[in-house]
């Protein structure tokens, strides 16, 4: 008999940072003639989540979909953070076990599941328990994900996130500076240091590590992890980004288009945080001045709110008329949901002035659109130092992480020159750009890693 494609069960958890490649390995997979089956939990953090899961399957119609409900965290059960998407990451720990009877029955049965590093620990059980291959997909850098791995030895020492240390140090990679690792870290209770603690013991037990990076933009830190060099117990890391988009395009109201359009090549900076920074008011009219001050034309994706549900504000609240009148033919002030893929693409856009998520990255390093890192939480600080290093961006540590201190317009206005100004760092950019195409496309290595998988798995 000749094997034919495997069916995937693909299990993302809260946020867009973590649902979206998610849904871009879906897509890829379906179009392999792999069977997929999404797995989401209900309800969802924020709106842009339950619009993007409708949005796909309503162009997915092959793709199955499980839905489950996730049993809702106390109020203030957990002292250490009101974060709702770290809530959520518990609340779908405690209840993915609900999942045991829909995997149980799928139909044809399932080759492998894929699920997010988040709820490794819980989820590792439910597929021994079934019998089926299980792959972790890690939604950072590889070299955040060391630290994440190794963060359990880190936590059995109270001196290594001392603040006698400079920085902190991983077996086989270079040093993290102290200031690049996550406050919370230093809490071990803290709930998100204790997710990815747990969620870090599991990983041995996975059949491998899906990444959405690529060797030659952390060829280092790659081939120490997957020398045995940081932790001798973990299985293959899967290099296989930066996935490809399935977002088709103008499906959202784009007014910006038509200015964007009538710019000139890579003369216009875009600007945005990504989906769960709140930036403090003062920093927005920093931000503005900077802008302002860098004499580039911009355009400014504006969120306020950790959570897209609450973010009410309108432009006019946020900052002052003057300005808005002042730009108007320079700049661009977005809110609500922007189609960062599109405009990325876009030949107008010359620079990114961005927080780092991680999927922010590997678009920018897809398109070779040269970035000015300002890290805001998480992993966002060691995924700058990531991209500098490559050679796809600047990064102004002495800013630290967003909300420790206020960073002047001025700074932000000369940041913004160096970074427009910088044809060096443009060159190096546009080679991270070819760089990525290569590994993605027929015969590259991260199309390799992936094939490979799915021949792994054919039934
Ligand atoms: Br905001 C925004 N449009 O308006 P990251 C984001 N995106 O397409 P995050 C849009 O969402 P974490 C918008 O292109 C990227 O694919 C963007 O993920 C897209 O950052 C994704 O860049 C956002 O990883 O997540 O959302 O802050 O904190 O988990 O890194």
């Amino acid at each position: 008999t000749t094997a034919s494609p495997p069916h995937i069960a693909l299990l993302p958890s809260a946020g867009m940072g973590h649902l979206t490649p998610f849904l871009r390995l879906a897509s890829m997979l379906s179009s392999r003639s792999c069977t997929v089956t999404l797995i989401t939990a209900s309800p969802s953090v924020s709106a842009a989540e339950s619009s993007h899961i409708s949005f796909f399957l309503s162009q997915h119609p092959l793709v199955k979909h499980i839905e489950f409900q996730v049993i809702p965290s106390k109020p203030s059960s957990n002292p250490t953070t009101d974060d709702p998407f770290f809530l959520q990451f518990e609340a779908t720990n405690r209840s993915v076990h609900l999942l045991y009877p829909s995997l149980a029955s799928a139909s044809p049965p399932l080759s492998a599941i894929f699920s997010d590093f988040a709820v490794a620990s819980s989820f590792a059980p439910v597929a021994a328990d079934l019998g089926i291959p299980n792959y972790i997909i890690t939604t950072t850098s590889c070299k955040f994900f060391c630290l994440m791995a190794y963060l359990p030895v880190l936590l059995s020492d109270p001196l290594s996130f001392s603040s006698s240390l400079s920085e902190v140090s991983i077996p086989g990679v270079t040093p993290m500076p102290l200031p690049s690792i996550p406050p919370q870290f230093k809490n071990p209770n803290h709930l998100f240091t204790s997710l990815i603690a747990t969620s870090a013991q599991a990983l041995s037990k996975a059949n491998g590590i899906l990444m959405n990076t690529f060797d030659d933009f952390e060829p280092e830190t790659l081939a120490a992890i997957n020398s045995g060099r940081v932790l001798d117990n973990l299985p293959p890391i899967l290099p296989i980004g930066p996935l490809e988009t399935f977002e088709p395009k103008k499906e959202q109201d784009q007014s910006y288009l038509p200015w964007l359009d009538s710019q000139p090549e890579e003369s216009v900076v875009y600007v945005s945080f990504g989906s769960r920074t709140a930036m403090s008011s003062a920093q927005i009219r920093e931000l503005s001045k900077g802008l302002e001050r860098s004499g580039y034309r911009f355009l400014w994706v504006l969120k306020t709110r950790k959570v897209d549900k609450d973010d009410k504000e309108e432009l006019k609240d946020l900052l002052e008329e003057s300005f808005l009148d002042r730009t108007k033919n320079k700049g661009r002030v977005v809110k609500g949901w922007v189609s960062q893929q599109d405009i990325l693409e876009h030949p107008a856009i010359g620079g990114f002035l961005n927080h780092c998520g991680w999927n922010s990255v590997m678009e920018a390093a897809r398109k070779g659109i040269p970035m000015l890192a300002w890290p805001q939480h998480g992993d966002q600080s060691g995924n700058a130092e990531v991209l500098e290093k490559a050679g796809l961006g600047i990064w102004e540590r002495k800013w630290g992480w967003g909300l420790e201190g206020l960073v002047s317009g001025e700074e932000i206005g000369k940041k913004i020159v160096e970074l427009m100004e910088d044809e060096k760092l443009r060159g190096l950019a546009r080679k991270v750009g070819e760089n990525a195409g290569k590994a993605t496309g027929i015969g590259g290595k991260s199309e390799k890693v992936l094939t490979e998988v799915l021949e792994y798995l054919e039934q």
